[in-house]
């Protein structure tokens, strides 16, 4: 039995307390596709009451931590204190609301700029992925280690696609999937950051990359990646890739190589 740290017992029961509400309405979601509104409302209610369960319970329990929360309206987190949890309640969003089961809690503790611990949750398949800075990364008690392939042909990569509202560019993004898509095994999109993540750090997948997103869908992952041995860089030189939310991140064979290829793409 692994022994979790104290500041990824604090996530874990904070998460694992918004879950409940999140997995209950989940099962409802599916009943709700017939409706020709959709549930689209449910869900955004679903995800504000998860956020707020989260708030409560990480405040409890660190209330010297600020907040960044997905569902404060993006509002920039003005706290200005040293340590601050980085939080998206439900990422996979679009997933939850066609109940796909691809979605997760994503909890990331920052401290003086540096994400220092994280917990990726997704409680439809009980996968608890977590991490703490010199520690290690785990998936519940079983630790995590990034894949050993270094034949790009035998890849499998995960990315973002662009949809009606994105603020991707699809042009750079399609030019960046035409420039992977024949030199690798797949790539998938699963719509949850957070779990594309999780899966480098499982080995799942072999890398994923992806950019303009929110800073609370990768900054859980991109910890959990560093402490299974794996590799992040930013899709464009010179930025922060968890900051700038422009991310690459694979395991230790094939960084260079796609890091290579993506960047050559926008030329
Ligand atoms: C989602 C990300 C996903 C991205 C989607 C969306 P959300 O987060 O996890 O990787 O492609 O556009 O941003 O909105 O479900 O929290």
């Amino acid at each position: 039995m692994v022994m979790r740290p104290p500041l990824v017992n604090v996530m874990a029961k904070a998460a694992e307390k918004a879950a409940k509400g999140l997995v209950r309405d989940f099962g409802e979601v599916e009943h709700l596709q017939i409706s020709r509104k959709g549930p689209a409302d449910f869900v955004s209610t679903a995800d504000f009451k998860a956020q707020a369960i989260l708030r409560e319970e990480l405040g409890k329990a660190r209330p010297n931590f600020g907040f960044l929360m997905e569902e404060d309206d993006n509002a920039p987190d003005t706290s200005g204190k040293s340590e601050r949890w980085i939080v998206d309640p439900l990422d996979g969003t679009t997933n939850f609301l066609h109940g796909l089961p691809q979605w997760a809690i994503s909890i990331a503790a920052e401290r003086e700029g540096e994400i220092i611990a994280g917990l990726v949750f997704n409680p439809i398949s009980n996968e608890m992925f977590w991490a703490e800075k010199g520690l290690g990364a785990y998936s519940n008690n079983q630790r995590l280690r990034v894949s050993a392939r270094i034949d790009m042909s035998e890849c499998l990569l995960a990315t973002g696609l662009p949809f009606k509202g994105s603020r991707k560019n699809p042009l750079d993004v399609m030019k960046e999937v035409n420039a992977v898509t024949t030199r690798v095994a797949g790539i998938r999109r699963m719509g949850s950051a957070a779990l594309d993540l999780a899966f480098v750090a499982a080995g799942r997948f072999d890398g994923y990359w992806e950019s303009q997103l929110g800073v609370w869908d990768i900054a859980a992952g991109y910890i959990l990646v560093k402490e299974a041995g794996g590799f992040i860089s930013p899709l464009v030189a010179g930025k922060d890739p968890v900051k700038d939310t422009s991310i690459i991140a694979t395991n230790a064979g094939i960084h260079d190589q796609l890091v290579k290829i993506l960047r050559e793409s926008k030329k």
